[in-house]
């Protein structure tokens, strides 16, 4: 088994020390940081995620997992971003209210400071108003909305809306995304752009401050 898979069975696993160990290892294989990242940590919860939906592992495994995910991504971080880029933009991030899944937006995270955003992450399960309150108090140029349910995709309709409501919609651009998020959805809500993944995020907030 390479590195590179072993990388994938652990995440699956859970195991964060062989997680963090693999990754060490792997850099110094020369395996590229990207690689890692998509064939090792997100390939692993890939596969674990088919295994949730058909019930042959359930909330803790996939917790612990998840952990396992973003304490590797934490370690490849510096890897993947550019050092010394300097911020040429501000960005509000956030995964809307009622919805705890926090890797895909902690990925956009890193993909936004890597391409000069200063990022202030509100973290996960955010209301409407604390995002207009992180609107005033930030002044971002983008606003990002991250959505994993069915269940909580309407919260982003439901924090255009409030941000509309403030006044304050000229203001800032607003960037949604997540798995069941689409851009017929995007256009139908009134955001601004839908990214399918974090590197188009990164690459349409980029866009986003040159229109
Ligand atoms: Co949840 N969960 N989960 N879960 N979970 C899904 C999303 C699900 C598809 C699993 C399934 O049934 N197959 C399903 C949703 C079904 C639906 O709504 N259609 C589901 C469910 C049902 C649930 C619960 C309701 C389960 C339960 O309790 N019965 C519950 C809800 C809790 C809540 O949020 N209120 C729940 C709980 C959890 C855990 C807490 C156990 C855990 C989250 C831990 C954490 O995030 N810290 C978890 C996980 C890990 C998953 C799966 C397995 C993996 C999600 C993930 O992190 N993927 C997921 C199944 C799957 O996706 N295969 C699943 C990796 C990540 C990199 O991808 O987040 O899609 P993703 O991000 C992508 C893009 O979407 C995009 O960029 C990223 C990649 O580059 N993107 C953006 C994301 N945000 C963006 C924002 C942007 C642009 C792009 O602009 C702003």
């Amino acid at each position: 088994m390479t590195t590179v898979e072993s990388l994938c069975e652990a995440v699956q696993k859970g195991k964060t020390k062989d997680v963090l160990a693999l990754i060490e290892a792997g850099l110094d294989e020369g395996v590229a940081p990207e690689e890692l990242l998509n064939e090792g940590l997100l390939k692993g919860m890939g596969l674990l995620g088919v295994r949730f939906k058909n019930n042959e592992v359930f909330v803790p495994e996939v917790l612990l997992a998840a952990r396992a995910l973003n304490k590797g991504t934490e370690l490849l971080k510096p890897k993947l971003i550019e050092a010394g880029v300097e911020a040429k933009g501000k960005a509000v991030i956030g995964t809307v209210l009622g919805d705890l899944h926090d890797i895909g937006k902690n990925l956009v995270k890193m993909m936004l400071e890597g391409s000069g955003f200063e990022v202030v992450d509100l973290g996960v399960d955010v209301s409407d108003q604390r995002f207009v309150e992180a609107v005033v108090a930030e002044a971002p140029d983008v606003l990002c909305l991250s959505a994993l349910l069915t269940t909580t995709m309407g919260q982003q309709k439901t924090v255009v809306a409030a941000v509309e409501a403030a006044g304050l919609r000229d203001k800032v651009k607003i960037l949604v995304g997540g798995a069941p998020v689409t851009p017929n959805f995007c256009a139908e809500i009134g955001a601004d752009g839908y990214a399918p993944d974090a590197a188009s995020a990164a690459e349409l907030a980029t866009a986003m401050l040159e229109r």
